[in-house]
């Protein structure tokens, strides 16, 4: 498998609690039947490298604002983004 540098946790509540998921490059759908744990749950996240855009859809449907670069995002409603609402992200 060829590295992907891009790389996000993603987290269930507010500063880093809860369940968590590494994504690598992007994540069409959070809602997949194979784990859908995380959709429509995140509400803070560690961007870890790349820039990344997140959507409140799946298949990058309906983007927020903000691209985030590396870095802590310990609540989502601090950067523009709705708590417990979003289903899809890129590394852009
Ligand atoms: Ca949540
Ligand atoms: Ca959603």
């Amino acid at each position: 498998m060829a590295h992907r540098k891009e790389h996000i946790i993603v987290f269930e509540h507010r500063n880093f609690r809860g369940q968590h998921r590494h994504i690598f490059g992007e994540e069409s759908n959070l809602n997949h039947s194979e784990d859908n744990t995380l959709n429509d749950k995140i509400s803070s996240f560690i961007v870890l490298s790349g820039d990344w855009k997140l959507y409140r859809h799946a298949n990058f449907s309906t983007a927020y604002d903000r691209t985030f670069a590396p870095g802590e995002y310990s609540w989502v409603v601090d950067f523009g983004v709705e708590n417990d609402n979003v289903s899809s992200l890129k590394a852009v």
